[in-house]
């Protein structure tokens, strides 16, 4: 039981504040007429306003304050105090009225009592009403992935020189019943600051590894593709991630080498030495580590170094301005050439266009992942085209000397 007794009043405290939050306003009206209509009866049932029922009278006030603040607060008092006063006798039976004093005064302590509780409560409503609804939108995340409408795709990342499937990165989905599939950004920021970003972390390793096994099985290790998993800050400052990820690949039966965590940039910028700690401890369970988003998180490539790492993918904001402005392809070229001296596989993410890729591939990217090939599919659609075999793009001829300036060249000669 001793556990148990401190939620109690703290439940309680909660579903109370929680019922007022969440009433709409014109239910809460409703209520608060209610309130004034029941403490006015039973005042005058009772005999008279001079008992310790006009007591009752401080529900509404107080409900009024909690739900709408002071002013509303005071009008519901006044109103209060009229209704309890020259509205009702001292004595029912003798049909006596109130002195004006008592029933004044007695008004003067809703007005009081019910400004106090508003002024008191107003501070901290925002932060209770904003943990309630993320405590709902919490419980409801929970239940979505024990009903199974939490789901993985998978988009695939191109092999730019046989344009077969390489490898697929697994990306959460909610398929909501009632607002459609929805992308991360609709559910994540609020998970990331609650205990269920653990919870879903898992569901989406589970998933993605039980999917790599599959792939394993069917095709081979060396023909499977890797599947690589975001991992988020507050999963790497878990220590629990390691144990997790070996389980993983334990329970399924994964190679290794079929898994890749990625990892953002701007995490490991944010706690260099327990990142490098972690990563180093994940990379000895033999899975493969990318950096995500490379060039966003304003990291120098001191510390790329310092990380054992074995992909770097190249965010897509560099790949976007491709064709529209000159610096952009020397850049990138930089970035191939940096991996390529810290012997990094690259990916260059968010390629949409024919032009991106053509551009990426003759600067020498390994692999690509964007709309242009494919979007982030089913596991069955990734499924038909591993069984088919189908390139996603044209296999390369023969490797074309990268178009690119050479270190040395000014670039302003270029143009
Ligand atoms: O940060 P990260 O690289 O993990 O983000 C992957 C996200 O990028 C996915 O939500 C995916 O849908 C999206 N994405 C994949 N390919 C493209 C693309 O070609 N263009 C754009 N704008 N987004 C893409
Ligand atoms: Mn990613």
């Amino acid at each position: 039981m001793g556990s148990t007794d401190d939620t109690v009043s703290d439940r309680l405290a909660r579903s109370a504040l929680g019922w007022s939050v969440a009433t709409s306003a014109r239910g809460s009206i409703a209520l608060l007429a209610l309130g004034l209509a029941v403490s006015w009866a039973s005042t005058y049932l009772s005999g008279g306003a001079d008992g310790i029922v006009p007591h009752l009278y401080y529900v509404p006030i107080a409900f009024a304050a909690v739900r709408f603040g002071p002013a509303t607060a005071i009008v519901v008092a006044l109103l209060s105090g009229v209704l309890a006063g020259p509205l009702t006798y001292v004595d029912v039976g003798a049909g006596q009225p109130q002195e004006v004093t008592r029933w004044l005064t007695r008004a003067g302590f809703f007005v009081v009592v019910g400004t106090a509780v508003a002024l008191l409560v107003r501070p901290s409503l925002p932060s209770i009403a904003d943990e309630l609804r993320r405590s709902k939108a919490e419980r409801r995340l929970r239940r979505a992935i024990a009903d199974g409408e939490i789901v993985v795709r998978y988009q695939p990342i191109v092999h730019l020189r046989t344009g077969r499937i390489r490898a697929v990165e697994a990306l959460v989905r909610w398929q909501h019943p009632v607002r459609g599939e929805l992308l991360p950004a609709a559910f994540l920021p609020m998970a990331e600051t609650s205990p269920v970003i653990h919870e879903l972390g898992a569901h989406v390793l589970q998933t993605a590894c039980s999917q790599a096994a599959a792939w394993q099985r069917r095709y081979g290790r060396a023909e499977a593709p890797i599947v690589s998993v975001n991992t988020s800050a507050r999963e790497l400052d878990d220590a629990n991630l390691i144990d997790r990820v070996a389980r993983s690949l334990k329970d399924h039966e994964l190679d290794p080498s079929l898994l890749c965590l990625e990892i953002t940039e701007s995490v490991l910028v944010s706690d260099t030495q327990l990142s490098a700690a972690r990563l180093a401890a994940l990379r000895t369970l033999g899975v493969r580590l990318a950096i995500d988003d490379f060039g966003t998180g304003y990291s120098s490539l001191a510390i790329v170094h310092r990380f054992p790492l074995d992909v770097l993918k190249i965010d897509r904001g560099f790949v976007a301005p491709i064709g529209a402005d000159e610096v952009t392809e020397g850049v990138l070229w930089g970035l191939v050439v940096l991996a390529g001296s810290l012997s990094l596989t690259t990916v260059a993410e968010g390629v949409e266009t024919e032009e991106q890729d053509r551009v990426v591939a003759s600067l020498g990217y390994h692999l690509a992942q964007g709309f242009h090939y494919a979007e982030p599919l089913l596991a069955h659609e990734v499924d038909e085209l591993l069984a088919a075999r189908t390139p996603l793009r044209e296999p390369a001829a023969d490797q074309q000397p990268p178009s690119i300036p050479r270190p040395g060249e000014d670039r302003h000669q270029r143009r």
